[in-house]
This record gives C-alpha cells, structure tokens and sequence, in this order.
C-alpha cells in the first residue's frame, strides 16, 4: 500500500505548538513570530519579482553602515516595522536602516515585554545580480519598567539573552530558520498554498565541513594570524565558498558544515557586520544547531556586551570542530603574552 505523505506541520502550527510547551505563556511570543512570518511572505513577494518591477537600483540614500540603500532595501524595512507595530506585541524595534531605537506604541494600552532588533534585507548588495538575501532577527525580553517607552537598554543585551532569533532566506526557495533556545526548525515556503511548512526539524551542524567562507580578497587586510589561519585551510585542500551574503554563507554552512569568518581589516578593524542584528542572532541559531560561533579575538559572540546599537563585531562561526581547530591555531600562534 503507497505511504501516505508526511502531515504537513505550517510555521503557524508549530509555534503554536511550541507555546502549549510553556504553560504561563500569553500568546505574545506566539504572536510576533507569526507576524514575522508574514512579513517575510509580504518581503518574499517583491523580492522575488524586484527583476521585473522598478524598485530595483539605488535610491540613494545612505544606511548606518554607510552602504547605499536600495529601493528593496527600505521596501523589507517599512514591511518589517508595520507588522511588527501591528502585532501589539512588541514594545520596541531596531533596524540597520534607523539610526535609533523605535518605540512602539502598545495596544488598547497593553506594553508587551519584547523587543525586536533586525536587517530587513541583508546582502542587499546582491538584490541587482539575483543572488540569495535574507532577513535576520533577534528578540530580547525587555529589561526597562513595562508601560513605559522602551529605552536602549533593551536592545543592547548580550546575546546570550535571546529569547528568539533566525533569519529568512530568499534563495532557489524561501526559507524561514529560527530558534527559541529549544533548536533549529527550518521550514519552507510553499507558494501553492502560501504557507511556511516544517522542512528541516531540529538542524543539527556537521562537526566538519568541505569549505571555509572568507571574502579572500580582502586577505592582505587580516591580522597576520588570520592570514595564516586561512593559508592553513587551504593547505588542507577546504573549497573557498563565499557568497557575500551573510544569510546564505550561514545557511550554507550550517546545513554542509564549514566555517564562515568576517575578520577585522584596516577598513573595519572591528569587523564589517553588526554584532545585535547580525552575528548575535547568527550565532544563536549556529550553537542551537551544535556549532560555535566567537569573535577573532576568541570569545563567545553571544557573551559579547553591547555597548552601541550599530555596534561591529568580527565572527567567526560554524562547524565546532573547525572552529575550534581555528581557536587553537591562533592561539597557538599568538605569543603568549599577547591578550
Ligand atoms: P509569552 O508570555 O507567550 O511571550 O511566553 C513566555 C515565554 O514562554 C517566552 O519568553 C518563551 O520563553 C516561551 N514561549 C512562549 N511561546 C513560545 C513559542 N511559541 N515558542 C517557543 N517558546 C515560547
Ligand atoms: P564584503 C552584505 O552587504 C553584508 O552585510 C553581509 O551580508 C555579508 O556577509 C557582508 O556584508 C559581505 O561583506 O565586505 O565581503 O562584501
């Protein structure tokens, strides 16, 4: 007799799911997730047909990093901040592309207690050459008096303090990955019927993998250590994938293994990405899966304290065995007394 096909579990479903798990839940996590979720699909839509639609090319405008924002770019950000204001479940946001912290308004008067810090459009570089992109993440319980404005401190916690983070992926297919602390869910969205569906449950990194993913151009800009580091993967025959988008180097890594790293150069001694919408919800979803995820300098990304919004940090994530392989080699080769 054929095998039935497996239930289809939608993203909806499963969070509400999980929440059963947490009996003194209120639904309010339930609820951002979810609208996260359809902010995606809302993003997914014009990502996808930006090729035939004018809201390609630069508009000129500048973001906190400096980069040129695209139309596409500013499209994700205003889908992001509408949903989530929306929601009534958050009392606070912080995007790459606000220069401040912004409140949110509760509900018929109800505050919630979260935060949500997040890159609309990641790897936005790519959007004109139909490369993967994707949005990212991180959700914070709030720390200042609940019914009050939210303040900065409740976004700049240490990683560690996550209540939720992932990312979406708009690649060959779209994708949503996401933790609360309990594993890695991936699920997929399926245009027929306009629903994310579990697809990859609990994400588990391999210990090793075939590639390291490093932008080898800028390898004369690395502390020497690192450049030795990279030689040393070379030397070990590892293919060099860089994508020049965080979420798909992540994703891929994540799901082959492998060892992705965003050292410090001359131009960004401290690194190019954002440590509170970038590496910190990265390195969540990356040690929930089994992987390692710590600075250049060695630390835990997620024991990393935030000091600014827009803050920079150098990552270095993956695989736990190649990174510990990595953690040991330049330890070894620092000189002792070096910090
Ligand atoms: P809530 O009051 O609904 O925001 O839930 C309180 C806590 O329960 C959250 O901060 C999570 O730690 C957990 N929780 C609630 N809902 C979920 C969910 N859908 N998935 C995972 N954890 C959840
Ligand atoms: P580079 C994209 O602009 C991004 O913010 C990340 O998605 C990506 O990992 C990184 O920058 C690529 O930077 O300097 O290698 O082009």
């Amino acid at each position: 007799m054929k095998e039935s096909a497996p239930r289809i579990i939608t993203l909806d479903e499963f969070i509400l799911r999980s929440e059963k798990a947490h009996s003194a839940s209120t639904g309010e996590l339930s609820g951002l997730l979810r609208d996260i979720g359809v902010a995606a699909k809302i993003i997914n839509r014009e990502v996808n047909k930006a090729g035939l639609v004018n809201i390609l090319g630069i508009d000129g405008s500048e973001n906190q990093s400096g980069d040129q924002v695209q139309k596409l770019d500013l499209y994700a950000n205003d889908r992001m901040i509408e949903f989530l204001q929306n929601s009534g479940e958050c009392c606070g946001l912080a995007s790459e592309e606000l220069p401040d912290i912004l409140p949110v308004k509760g509900i018929d008067g109800k505050s919630s207690k979260y935060v949500v810090l997040f890159d609309p459009l990641d790897g936005s570089s790519n959007i004109d050459v139909n490369v993967s992109i994707g949005t990212i993440f991180s959700i914070f319980r709030r720390r200042s008096p609940i019914h009050a404005p939210c303040q900065l401190e409740d976004f700049l916690q240490r990683g560690v303090d996550q209540v939720a983070a992932g990312y979406v992926i708009y690649g060959t297919s779209t994708m949503i990955v996401y933790t609360t602390g309990q594993g890695v869910n991936g699920f997929t969205l399926d245009p027929s019927i306009g629903e994310f569906c579990l697809s990859h449950r609990d994400i588990k990194i391999p210990a090793r993998g075939p590639c390291y993913s490093v932008n080898q151009g800028y390898f004369r800009m690395f502390d020497e250590e690192i450049r030795r580091y990279i030689d040393r993967c070379a030397d070990q025959q590892l293919g060099l994938r860089y994508i020049g988008s965080m979420v798909a180097d992540i994703h891929r890594t994540l799901f082959q293994g492998g060892i992705f790293l965003y050292p410090g150069t001359q131009k960004h001694p401290q690194g190019k990405l954002r440590l509170l919408y970038e590496c910190n919800p990265m390195a969540f979803v990356v040690e929930q899966a089994g992987g390692r995820a710590i600075t250049t300098g060695l630390e835990r990304i997620m024991e990393r304290e935030a000091t600014a919004l827009h803050q920079r940090e150098t990552i270095v994530a993956g695989s736990p065995d190649m990174v510990e392989d990595m953690a040991t080699f330049v330890r070894g080769f620092r000189p002792a007394h070096a910090s």
